[in-house]
């Protein structure tokens, strides 16, 4: 219906996607399910809630310029190295990440941007785009979601900078409680190239922005909170996280800060100083629409996609649900190390959307051998038809076998 044929292979030697020829190596670990996603662009969709709040945000960032096509099969360099972080950091892993090879990964998120954005010229702009990681699945997780990515700077002078807090002060004063915890400290520093005064007028800039957006897209929610926290990112520093206080919790929505000064100055730009954020649009949406289900979101059923309007937010009335059927898998572990997502991403790569969710229910270690024995839950649903026992068991068969050829472990 809304998507596009998707155009990729997955040969011995080398993957195909878009036109471009990936040789593959021993870090290769994209799957189909995830390729098939690549050219959706549920961001683009004019109907899909996911575009519709990326919309609304554009329109509260008025004069900003907008990236919304850059491609998703970005380099390590612009993933990661570009953004400072380092070699050994944790989110490079192959258990994180969907990599075509050593050199080249679907995004992890939109601040893979950040240099192109800067190299255009423009001194505001948002990027939007499907990300990637590799995750654990369940009704707010998927292996793909949406992010929108802010970037602001100005030249790093005193007086430059207070008119300008002064002129975004001037336009709005968001009627919202915010609670600020956070605290400049050592962990958390100014960069030492930058004058704490610059900092917190930049800063003040970053916080108003936000919250101006936040008060804009929750317009209907009377007693509206929200909490600035410390944070850490390579690519800013000081960082913040923003969280929304909604139904009983808090919701974390964004990260933030101070870009880190390095960055600024590979793209020639030693004289000016910025914020930048990045937000996550699923849960936003999910909140904003009362959307139960991420899988949702990609739903071709026109009882879907009909009830959304551009530009508008309107609650979801659920079809109904069809019902669940729940198999358990149990398996001795070959050796301790276990990587859950690889689990995840397996069962997801044989039984696709129908599986609704994958749950640790035992893990035992026998008192004698001391082998460990894990058991997962997994709950398949279709979000559109009955299904069947027999195709259940069909589906949970080639899982058990691909389980067990896969991690090397002995069902039980
Ligand atoms: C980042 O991705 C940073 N690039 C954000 C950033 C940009 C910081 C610019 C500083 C400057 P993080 O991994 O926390 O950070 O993700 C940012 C947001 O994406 C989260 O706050 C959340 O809203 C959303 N997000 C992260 N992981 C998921 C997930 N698995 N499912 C849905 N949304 C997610
Ligand atoms: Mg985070």
């Amino acid at each position: 219906l809304y998507s596009t044929a998707p155009d990729f292979e997955i040969g011995s030697n080398e993957t195909k996607i878009n036109g471009q020829v990936i040789a593959r190596d021993e870090w290769t670990n994209i799957t189909p399910t995830v390729l098939s996603k690549v050219n959706r662009k549920l961001h683009l969709q004019p109907q899909n809630p996911i575009s519709i709040i990326r919309q609304l945000i554009e329109s509260n960032f008025q004069d900003f310029k907008t990236y919304n096509e850059f491609s998703p099969v970005v380099t390590t360099k612009q993933n990661f190295d570009d953004l400072y972080i380092p070699k050994d950091h944790p989110s490079r892993t192959k258990s994180d990440n969907y990599y075509f090879n050593k050199d080249t990964v679907l995004r992890a998120h939109t601040s893979a941007h950040q240099l192109q954005g800067l190299a255009s010229g423009a001194e505001k702009f948002l990027i939007s785009g499907d990300v990637y990681r590799r995750d654990e699945i369940d009704s707010s997780h998927y292996p793909v979601f949406h992010q929108i990515e802010g970037f602001f700077y100005l030249d790093n002078d005193i007086s430059k900078l207070q008119a300008d807090l002064k002129r975004i002060l001037a336009k709005e004063t968001p009627n919202i409680e915010v609670i600020d915890d956070t605290i400049i400290k050592p962990e958390n520093p100014y960069q030492s190239c930058h004058t704490p005064e610059a900092v917190d007028l930049i800063s003040a800039h970053l916080k108003h922005s936000i919250n101006s957006m936040i008060r804009n897209l929750f317009a209907d929610e009377k007693d509206l909170k929200v909490r600035w926290i410390d944070a850490y990112f390579p690519f800013t520093s000081p960082s913040w996280e923003v969280e929304i206080w909604y139904k009983g919790e808090w919701l974390e929505v964004l990260g933030s800060g101070v870009v880190n000064q390095k960055i600024m100055n590979q793209a020639g730009l030693e004289n000016k100083i910025g914020w930048a954020f990045g937000m996550g649009l699923e849960r936003l949406a999910m909140v904003l629409f009362g959307i139960p289900d991420i899988r949702l979101f990609w739903s071709e059923d026109r009882r879907f996609i009909d009830q959304f309007t551009p530009g508008k937010i309107n609650k979801f009335v659920p079809f109904s649900k069809y019902p669940p059927c729940i198999k358990d898998i149990s398996f001795w572990l070959p050796e301790d190390e276990w990587h859950e997502n690889d689990f995840c991403e397996l069962v997801r790569g044989v039984a696709g959307d129908i599986v609704e969710t994958v749950e640790l229910i035992d893990d035992f270690r026998h008192p004698k051998t001391s082998q460990r024995s894990l058991c997962y839950r997994i709950n398949y649903r279709s979000m559109d038809r009955n299904v069947t026992n027999d195709e259940i068991n069909e589906i949970q068969e080639k899982v058990r076998s691909v389980v067990q050829d896969e991690f090397n472990v002995k069902l039980r």
